[in-house]
């Protein structure tokens, strides 16, 4: 077969372009990359910064919400309606389910929350870097310690966002599941806002093997569904949700419990 001097030339012309153009779009794929992970680099080096300052120079005891606002400002992040899940007294439970169910979200989800979750810090009047040595304890030593006005005002914050049905997953081997002196009882849900969420449903978990202490029928429970309906939501409580007793029953499977009906 013959082929003409033009036509290999023009198939080589031809070539030669769309070797360059598809060499100048990785380039500009590539600096597009670049660009996006300096972006995020640098916000989270503002959100750090942000971090630092609320606590860092500061007496451990003394730290206020306000320390944290500017980090506050800085998150962004928003959570789908329907699609926030409080908890109280069983964060590993909680987290289980949601690594498995990852349409809900629970503060430990979003980027603050991951940041500072199994993380203590304070910073020291006398110096600017962080005490390594130790921090003040909430009960023991004073409620004002930097930890505990962070999950607050995250808390705070969190629930002020939600919108539609919030869930929240209780634990029924506590003889209250429901602690008006926790964070769920004293900041999320009196920051619920009542225009935006229209439900509150409650999971009320029990430990496998151990008998419930409370369920949705005790005192309470009733005491949540009061502050609930107070406040113009309505309120659902269900009893060991079958979703998360299976994640329960991942490491218990021949209990009884697991083994019939669940
Ligand atoms: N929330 C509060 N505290 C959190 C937290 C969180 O997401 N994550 C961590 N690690 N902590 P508890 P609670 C730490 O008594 O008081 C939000 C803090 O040191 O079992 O009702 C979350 O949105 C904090 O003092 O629960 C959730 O809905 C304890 O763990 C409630 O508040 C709180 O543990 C849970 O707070």
């Amino acid at each position: 077969c013959q082929i003409s001097k033009k036509a290999l030339i023009g198939f080589g012309v031809g070539l030669l372009v769309v070797i360059s153009f598809s060499l100048s779009l990785e380039a500009n794929t590539a600096t597009c990359f670049l660009d996006i992970f300096l972006e995020r680099i640098s916000a989270l080096m503002m959100i750090l910064d942000a971090f630092k300052s609320a606590f860092l120079s500061k007496n451990p005891c003394n730290i206020t919400k306000e320390d944290y606002q500017p980090l506050l400002k800085l998150d962004t992040q928003t959570i789908a309606c329907n699609k926030t899940l409080f908890w109280s007294k069983l964060k590993d439970l909680v987290h289980q389910y949601t690594r498995v169910q990852q349409e809900l979200f629970t503060l430990e989800d979003t980027l603050l929350g991951y940041m500072a979750d199994h993380l203590t810090w304070c910073g020291d009047p006398s110096t600017s870097d962080l005490n390594y040595q130790s921090c003040p304890h909430w009960r023991n030593d004073c409620s004002n310690n930097p930890g505990s006005v962070f999950w607050k005002a995250i808390s705070q914050k969190f629930a002020e966002a939600a919108c539609g049905v919030v869930h929240v997953m209780l634990n029924g081997s506590f003889t209250e599941p429901f602690d008006k002196n926790s964070i769920f009882g004293s900041v999320e849900i009196f920051n619920l806002r009542p225009e935006k969420v229209h439900t509150v449903q409650a999971w009320v978990m029990q430990d496998i093997g151990k008998g419930p202490s409370d369920s949705c029928s005790g005192s309470s429970l009733n005491e949540l569904k009061l502050i609930v309906n107070k406040r113009n939501m309505t309120f659902v409580c269900q009893n060991n949700y079958r979703p998360a007793r299976f994640v329960q029953c991942v490491k218990n499977p021949e209990h009884p419990s697991c083994r019939s009906k669940i």
